[in-house]
């Protein structure tokens, strides 16, 4: 489905919910179109490109509208390598806790990472007037409608002016070199790099300039983790905490824990992100429970705005070995060990330690 690999691991098939699985994740720094997770609300959107059309609002009762011609022609191109990651990410290791009815058990794949091609959205809006030292938001709306929200609606976000006006927040038509595919937002999706993905709206053709966050369920209501015995189905618009940057996550990609090692050693690998303007500046792995920690090598950095792959090699010293990973941020920020001091009511946001289990085959003499 979608030129998904065939070991895509599918959530759900409409709306189309999947994620890789962690080795092909670990394939590449840039994540391929067969592989890169795909999340949606409602019924993905078959638009013309040459019928595609937005629409900027700056709030003060003007608008323009533009085509993807008149994108390409009137504004730069620029590219960012940026990590999408879902705050639904690692959501199963939360509903091992307790349950989260009513959601997708997302393992550690819901983030990718891919070169995003296309206009900033500070310039666009720029030449829409709108000026960036105001206080505002910037609301961002796709044309499929989401029955899972209340009242049945279009898929919607906003974010800061400040964050719509930087120079890494871009309105994409090309990933990895080619045209935005159709499942990822084509022709034209909003990339907001550091952001939870659920502010990079797909399909974009709607452009506000507000003074409050937008009204769209999926801002007010969604994407918020809530005091603990919230009840999510009657939390009103505004409870909880209400989610924009990534906080500091990693966790391991191979090796598969259904295989045995047949050696007293193993690489170990994985991804480690921090959203927003914080950096990932060390990752660390225990083998006993983080009582102590080996340091694990960083693959170069790809920007401020891509995760870091990295890989160490531990001992295993018995039959069964528990591993655990955490990350450094530039801040010294590092992450909870335990996903039972993250557990919310919507499993958002769960970046406690990576867990693996290494099983050794048994030694022959
Ligand atoms: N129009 C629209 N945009 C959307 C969504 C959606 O359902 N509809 N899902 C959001 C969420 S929650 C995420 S995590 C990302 C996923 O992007 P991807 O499917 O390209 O990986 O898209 C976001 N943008
Ligand atoms: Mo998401």
């Amino acid at each position: 489905m979608w030129n998904k690999r065939a070991d895509t691991v599918v959530h759900e098939v409409e709306p189309y919910n999947a994620e890789p699985v962690p080795a092909a994740l670990a394939d590449g720094a840039l994540t391929g179109e067969d592989t890169f997770y795909s999340r949606n609300h409602g019924p993905i959107p078959d638009i013309d490109p040459a019928r595609w059309r937005l629409t900027v609002a700056d709030g003060h009762g003007a608008s323009r509208s533009f085509s993807l011609d008149e994108l390409r022609q009137e504004f730069d191109e620029i590219s960012v390598v940026a990590t999408l990651q879902c705050a639904g990410n690692r959501r199963a290791g939360l509903m091992a806790v307790r349950e989260i009815p009513g959601e997708d058990p997302w393992t550690q794949c819901a983030t990718s990472t891919a070169r995003w091609n296309g206009v900033s959205l500070a310039d666009l809006l720029r030449s829409c007037g709108v000026r960036e030292d105001t206080p505002g938001h910037v609301e961002f709306v796709g044309p499929d409608v989401s029955d899972l929200a209340t009242p049945p609606q279009r898929y919607g976000s906003s974010i800061e002016l400040a964050k719509a006006m930087s120079a890494e927040t871009l309105l994409a038509w090309g990933m990895n070199g080619q045209p935005l595919p159709q499942v990822h937002g084509g022709p034209v999706r909003v990339v907001v790099p550091g952001y939870i993905g659920a502010r990079s709206v797909k399909w974009v053709d709607e452009i506000t300039v507000r003074d409050s966050p937008s009204d769209n369920w999926f801002q007010r209501v969604a994407y918020r983790v809530l005091p603990v015995d919230a009840d999510p189905d009657s939390a009103g618009p505004g409870d909880g905490i209400s989610l924009s940057s990534v906080a500091l996550n990693c966790d391991f990609l191979y090796p598969d824990p259904t295989t045995t090692v047949d050696r007293d050693e193993v690489r170990v690998g994985g991804y480690a992100f921090a959203g927003d303007d914080r950096a990932v500046s060390r990752v660390q792995v225990s083998i006993d429970d983080g009582d102590t920690w080996v340091e694990a090598d960083l693959a170069e950095s790809q920007g401020p705005w891509a995760w870091r792959h990295w890989s160490a090699v531990v001992p295993l010293d018995a039959p069964e070995v528990e591993l655990c990973v955490r990350a450094w941020d530039g801040a010294a920020a590092t992450q909870p060990a335990s996903a039972a001091e993250l557990w919310n009511p919507k499993g958002y946001a769960n970046n406690s330690w990576g867990r693996l289990t290494v099983r050794r085959a048994p030694v022959t003499t």
